[in-house]
């Protein structure tokens, strides 16, 4: 079966400013630079985000081995950290200007469009101390004074923009099960934190709109979607689903294209206590500001029932989970390694909900890839890790991305996750997602067989399944 798709889809791959660069010459540290420095041993192998995976320093191999794979497309992110010097005044760095503009000007040279994201659970770590990070609407307008000196420095070349990635992780990670450091349990400054994001991707969007002159130029946001699915057919496990759905993928989809937050969450919301504090002029701005573009991240599917405990019980907290539980679907394909499900067809899902729910609005996968441990299980005589199973992975989510495209769907794209094996948050490089392997102790980086295969998709825009 031939899987064809549209003239000038993007083949790319993604990664973080955080996760490739190392932190060479950076002025401040992140949250998760900051996290290692006091708890190295909350990190896999106490592997930190020190060294990354070198791309300081070698972004021009980096970016030609992309182009050896045939990729057009590449996201990653500038970060705040590096770029600003006075976080305050919004000054920058002019070592950190040089950086990112050879690392745009080296794409274009190669014919790779640089994609740049703006936040990637990258926070200095200042101001997470010093105002309370994403709680805080002084850090919001922060947000959006280093977002315009990227549009002013770099938006003559680069027309793709984005200014979150998945920012319900900001707020599950950090603010209600702790996996992103401040570690905070609090719904209620979760809720808000879900608000100022949103606002902080408004305003810097409306900064995109004052300032970018390029008629090419669109900006958008970075969204986790995961589809929930209801254990049974009952009216309970029904419903545990559709709350799952408001929550995580609703809240932002609807903020970010249609500049409203769903109804029926904020009715939710306003009931037990926790909803936002907004203003009316922010109100306005969210509404007036909504995206040209959007990125989607999907990994997996997310499985749900009824909850178990009794709301009351939580009553001294919110939580979502006051209104689901997960659900582990006996029989269901999981990545051991990673522990996530596989389940491509929900990328058809997301597909038709946008396409039906949401304008239609133009959309890429943003990430999508799958994370295995010991690779070097999988080296050959020749020094190359033959991952058939990623080819598999992503030949099956491409089959259901080129389904929706199909059926009316306006994708125009896919990134892996990632170029390069990278270092990844707490598992820092434990799962290795890359079309390219990365020795972490000599930096020798080798093309895996899915980027050998991946080359051949591009260049042909089809492959057979
Ligand atoms: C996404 C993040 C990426 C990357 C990826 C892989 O949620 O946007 O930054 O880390 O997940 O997940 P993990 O790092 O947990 O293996």
């Amino acid at each position: 079966m031939k899987i064809e798709f549209p003239k000038d889809f993007w083949w790319g791959a993604a990664t973080s400013g955080p996760q490739s660069e190392g932190r060479f010459n950076k002025q401040h540290a992140n949250v998760f630079d900051h996290w290692y420095e006091i708890e190295p041993e909350a990190f896999y192998d106490q592997v930190g985000p020190d060294t990354a995976s070198n791309f300081y320093n070698s972004y021009k191999q980096d970016i030609a081995m992309m182009k050896e794979i045939g990729l057009n497309s590449f996201r990653t992110s500038i970060q705040w950290s590096r770029l600003i010097d006075d976080l305050e005044e919004g000054t920058v760095n002019e070592d950190a200007v040089r950086f990112y503009n050879a690392v745009i000007d080296e794409c274009l040279a190669q014919g790779i469009r640089p994609v740049m994201n703006l936040l990637h659970f990258d926070l200095p770590v200042e101001l997470q101390e010093k105002h309370g990070g994403w709680e805080s609407k002084h850090v919001v307008e922060l947000f959006a004074k280093f977002a315009s000196q990227c549009f002013h420095l770099f938006g003559d070349r680069v027309t793709d923009w984005f200014t979150f990635n998945e920012p319900l992780v900001i707020v599950d990670g950090a603010y209600l099960y702790q996996f992103h450091y401040p570690n905070i349990v609090d719904g209620k400054k979760a809720v808000q934190v879900a608000y100022n994001i949103t606002l902080a991707s408004a305003k810097a969007i409306a900064a995109y709109r004052e300032i970018n002159t390029n008629p090419d130029g669109r900006i958008g946001i970075v969204l986790n979607l995961t589809p929930s699915y209801p254990a049974t057919n009952s009216p309970e496990d029904l419903a545990a689903a559709h709350f799952a759905n408001l929550w995580m993928n609703d809240l932002f989809l609807g903020a970010s294209t249609k500049g409203q937050f769903p109804q029926e969450l904020v009715s939710i919301l306003e009931k037990d206590g926790v909803l936002w504090e907004s203003t009316d002029d922010e109100m306005r701005l969210i509404e007036t500001n909504t995206i040209d573009v959007l990125g989607v991240n999907f990994y997996h599917p997310n499985r749900v029932k009824q909850p178990s405990i009794s709301s009351n019980s939580l009553a001294v907290d919110w939580m979502p989970t006051k209104y689901f539980d997960d659900y582990e679907m006996p029989g269901r394909r999981m990545n051991v390694d990673k522990g996530w499900e596989i389940y491509p067809k929900a990328l058809h899902d997301i597909a038709l909900n946008i396409r039906d729910n949401y304008d239609n609005i133009p959309w890429f996968v943003s990430e999508n890839g799958m994370g295995v441990s010991r690779e070097e299980r999988y080296l050959n005589e020749e020094g190359v890790i033959e991952d058939d199973y990623r080819i598999q992975f992503i030949q099956e989510h491409l089959y259901w991305v080129a389904k929706g495209i199909e059926e009316g769907s306006n994708c125009f794209g896919y990134h892996l996750w990632t170029p390069i094996d990278c270092w990844s948050w707490k598992n820092a490089y434990r799962n290795r997602y890359g079309f390219i392997s990365n020795n972490i102790h000599t930096q020798v980086k080798t093309i895996k067989k899915s980027g050998h295969w991946f080359k051949k998709v591009a260049e042909e825009n089809q492959f057979d399944m």
